[in-house]
């Protein structure tokens, strides 16, 4: 079976070591050509625990090298979905696209380019945390969910699915096919509304949000607000305690560095704009006032576009 893994960062590089070695024929595109060019010769070093494990994909710039896949999984970060969409719009095989990526948004972007019926959503709680480039940690194992990005199904006899499946479980991801996506996909938003842009602000792990009185008071008001919206949108979550799972989850992954924190710290745009941003948003739409997840929002930004300007020391 062909794949095809777009971008590899943390979850994609994981994920196409994953596969590669499960004896999947896998195809990284990717836009970096420094990154391209070292994965080209070094492949992808992958840590899990003590084990370290190196394995050479092929990785190309040019995304007609997809040509031929039958299965494409979209592991950029969400500002570049577009960008990606627009590429792959012109592949002939006409493979699945499945999303895997944080935040709401990416399906809607991606079927603005593609044809929806093509498009699967999937969300993770595998853990992984880039070292840099071409290596990757798998810093812990969760389950994985997927459904398609436009309408319901629970149909297990859907063939993208089932292709998506049969890759993902290969990978050692277990997933589930669930009808609803958009209510996992908002679930895990609660999460990262929670815990990304507090700890890119705070400098704080994720467990570290649960020792300050401050930083639980925040949490506590983004993801009432959150939740808010996502009721007024008629969106079921999955858990019964939103916040009571933000909170697990802060125990759950207490050293790891969220993504967003992990950008911060490297001076790289965030995902701000799909997590508490996508909050704003469709506050705004509502004519919702949410004024903590805008102040999150606003001071990423900031940083975000602050880099070089940002006193280090005096
Ligand atoms: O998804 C994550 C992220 O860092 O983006 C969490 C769940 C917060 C784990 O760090």
């Amino acid at each position: 079976m062909k794949i095809g893994v777009v971008g590899p960062g943390a979850m994609g590089g994981l994920l196409a070591v994953k596969l590669a070695r499960a004896g999947l024929e896998v195809r990284v595109l990717d836009h970096r050509p420094e990154r391209a060019a070292l994965i080209g010769r070094q492949g992808i070093e992958l840590l899990t625990g003590e084990e370290e494990v190196r394995e050479m994909v092929p990785v190309t710039l040019d995304p007609a090298a997809l040509g031929d896949v039958e299965l494409i999984l979209i592991c950029v970060k969400a500002y570049d979905t577009e960008g990606v969409a627009r590429q792959l719009q012109a592949l002939p095989s006409g493979p699945y696209f499945l999303t895997l990526q944080n935040g709401v948004g990416n399906v809607e972007l991606l079927g603005k380019y593609l044809p929806p019926e093509k498009i699967l959503a999937g969300i993770t709680s595998h853990g992984a945390t880039s070292l840099g480039p071409g290596r990757i940690r798998h810093a812990g194992v969760g389950d994985t969910y997927i459904g398609l990005g436009f309408g319901e199904s629970s149909e297990e006899a859907h063939p993208g699915l089932r292709l998506a499946r049969t890759c993902l479980a290969a990978a050692g991801f277990a997933t589930r096919i669930v009808p609803r996506i958009c209510s996992l996909i908002w679930s895990k938003l609660m999460v990262n509304v929670g815990i990304n842009a507090l700890t890119a602000l705070t400098g704080l792990r994720n467990g570290g949000l649960l020792d300050f009185p401050a930083t639980e008071r925040i949490m506590a008001a983004a993801v009432r607000e959150a939740v808010q919206v996502a009721e007024a949108r008629g969106i079921p979550l999955l858990f019964d305690n939103p916040l009571e799972e933000v909170r697990k989850v802060c125990r759950q992954t207490g050293p790891n560095i969220s993504s967003m924190l992990q950008d911060v710290l490297r001076q790289k745009k965030t995902e701000i704009d799909y997590i508490n941003g996508a909050i704003v948003r469709e506050g705004e739409k509502l004519g919702r006032l949410v004024p903590v997840n805008s102040l999150l929002t606003g001071l990423v930004q900031t940083i975000e576009n602050s880099y070089e300007q940002r006193v280090r020391t005096f």
